[in-house]
């Protein structure tokens, strides 16, 4: 089912219960603002999802309510992983928001995809 990026936020989301350590990820990177893995299902040789620790359903809502420093510490987190030689040659970052997107886990995540020439743009 997707995201309704309204919705409140879920505790036992799948993201949330990796956080927790309830379930397994192979982790990439991780401090205590930041979580990064690789995806179960991936859609290129390198397709890491990064997310924040705290409770955001999509990007919207952090967007709305992070603090300026969960703000940076993501971004600071995306930009450290992908200058990982693996990634050198480019990469792409997608981050799905809401039903029209097709978001599927109620946590926020930025999608990095590289490994390959990743092919045409949607926009
Ligand atoms: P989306 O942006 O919400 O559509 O993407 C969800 C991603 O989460 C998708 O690429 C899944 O393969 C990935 N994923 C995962 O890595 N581990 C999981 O346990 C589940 C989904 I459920």
């Amino acid at each position: 089912m997707t995201v309704d990026i309204h919705q409140p936020y879920d505790d036992n989301n799948i993201f949330a219960r990796i956080i927790r350590g309830e379930i397994p990820c192979k982790k990439v990177f991780e401090n205590d603002q930041v979580l990064a893995f690789h995806d179960i299902n991936p859609q290129a040789p390198v397709h890491i999802l990064v997310i924040p620790k705290g409770r955001y359903v999509s990007w919207d809502d952090f967007s709305e309510k992070a603090s300026d420093t969960e703000i940076a510490a993501l971004t600071r987190a995306v930009g450290q992983i992908s200058r990982d030689p693996a990634l050198n040659n480019g990469y792409r970052l997608i981050v799905n928001c809401g039903h029209d997107a097709d978001q599927l886990v109620p946590h926020l995540h930025i999608h990095i995809l590289s490994g390959k020439e990743l092919g045409a743009k949607l926009i």
